[in-house]
């Protein structure tokens, strides 16, 4: 009884989420890349989807994509002898993004680090070297902010979710001790859901306490609270994680609670996070458009888009892949201000595409009309170069600078107010892009 009074107090007592000042950098960053990458890319089939869940309550369970004993054995051959995080966070960088977050461990349960609480892992390849710590090394030395993916569930361990499944506790705390203590400073711990599991059986006040004393500062997203992505079920409010998880789709506007949407730049369904890296007509990606549409959506919605690669089996990236994502580093180069820093708001939704904004210091908001036609509501997109028309919301603009590449690059949209409502018209010659144009309102 008087242990419990303890760990309650302390509870109490504990900042079990991150703080405004914690998690600014992740609100102001936007963008960042995602790498699903092990031993499996072998195969070019899915990372672990590619073996049975091998537990009678997993959504995976009894499928046999291909025969279990190779899926397993892929690690025996596993050697990226061009493996170079240097090379991979030079264009993470060159593409705008922010932050790295690789998988150290997904759910087939082969660690891409050593580790004292397991022999499945990197160290017994014939590559043998740690995979985690050249990324971490690499993603410090970019000034990136580094994460690492984890998944609690696990389709390859004897013990998860077993009557002995104490001992997958002991597994499971112990790599995530070895990889907050490692390699420096860890900004993100990306926990993968927990499959069909219960609350009770992870602990997660424990593990929140003890990821925090290894990193005080970290972000924990929310899928380490036992149930599926973390949004599922009632949940107290201190184990919803410091922000929220959309898969593969846009997210909706949401400044109440930080979010990032993950997505593939990879096209193939069913092979999208890992598989089709060969260079063979399945090599097939995302346009660049929609690339650029994710992430203008989520800024001006106050989310974040972490855009996932998989690389090959030697370590390289699929150049179809990262000349994607350096397209998109091009396209938002001439308006960086108008990504990074923001926040969502204040035009929501509109029919021509949406807004986010800065606040200076005196409160004074610089708002940033993202007017794009990759995000407008169908048929009601700006063409042309018709006006545009926009509440008045009670900020006092009285300039409108244009934001876009090339000629019209900081020239003066004409900017006149009237009934309530702001008139905008474009510099003469200028058309609104097909992409997406930046009207910048002071
Ligand atoms: O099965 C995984 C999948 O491979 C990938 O890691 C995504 C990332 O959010 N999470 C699971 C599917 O929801």
């Amino acid at each position: 009884r008087d242990r419990d009074l303890v760990n309650e107090a302390i509870n109490r007592l504990f900042d079990f989420k991150a703080n405004d000042e914690q998690i600014q950098w992740f609100r102001d960053a936007k963008f960042g890349m995602f790498i699903h990458w092990n031993p499996s890319s072998l195969l070019e089939r899915e990372i672990s989807w590619e073996r049975n869940a091998a537990r009678p309550f997993d959504s995976n369970s009894g499928k046999k994509n291909v025969m279990d004993f190779e899926y397993d054995s892929t690690y025996r051959r596993f050697n990226p002898k061009q493996y170079d995080p240097k090379k991979w966070m030079s264009v993470a960088r060159k593409s705008g993004m922010k932050y790295a977050v690789l998988t150290s461990k997904h759910h087939d349960s082969f660690s891409n680090f050593p580790s004292a609480y397991d022999t499945f892992t990197i160290a017994n390849t014939p590559y043998g070297k740690d995979i985690v710590g050249q990324f971490a090394a690499a993603v410090h030395a970019a000034g990136l902010k580094l994460g690492f993916y984890y998944s609690g569930r696990d389709w390859y361990n004897p013990y998860y979710l077993t009557n002995q499944h104490y001992r997958y506790l002991e597994y499971y705390f112990g790599q995530i001790s070895e990889l907050l203590t490692r390699y420096g400073q860890v900004d993100i711990l990306w926990f993968d859901s927990l499959g069909s599991s219960s609350l009770n059986q992870w602990d997660p006040r424990t593990m929140i306490r003890r990821i925090k004393q290894y990193q005080p500062d970290i972000l924990i997203n929310n899928r380490m609270n036992g149930t599926r992505g973390g949004n599922k079920g009632p949940l107290a409010e201190d184990l919803k994680g410091d922000f929220l998880t959309p898969e593969c789709k846009l997210g909706p506007f949401n400044d109440k609670t930080p979010w990032e949407s993950c997505m593939t730049v990879a096209d193939i369904p069913g092979t999208r996070w890992t598989g089709n890296w060969s260079y063979t007509s399945k090599a097939k990606v995302k346009p660049v458009e929609e690339s650029i549409k994710f992430l203008i959506n989520n800024t001006v919605k106050d989310g974040n888009l972490l855009y996932n690669i998989g690389p090959t089996p030697l370590g390289t990236f699929v150049p179809e892949q990262a000349n994607t994502f350096l397209a998109m580093g091009k396209w938002i180069a001439p308006y960086r201000e108008a990504i990074y820093g923001t926040r969502g708001g204040p035009y929501k939704n509109m029919p021509w595409g949406g807004s986010c904004y800065k606040t200076n210091r005196n409160g004074k908001k610089t708002v940033y009309l993202h007017v794009s036609p990759l995000i407008a509501q169908k048929g009601k997109e700006l063409k042309g170069s018709e006006p545009l028309l926009i509440k008045d919301i009670g900020e006092k603009f009285t300039k409108a600078t244009v934001i876009a590449d090339g000629t019209f690059n900081g020239k003066e949209a004409k900017l006149e107010k009237e009934d309530g409502q702001y008139k905008i018209t474009l510099p003469a010659g200028m058309s609104w892009d097909k992409w997406d144009t930046v009207i910048k309102l002071q």
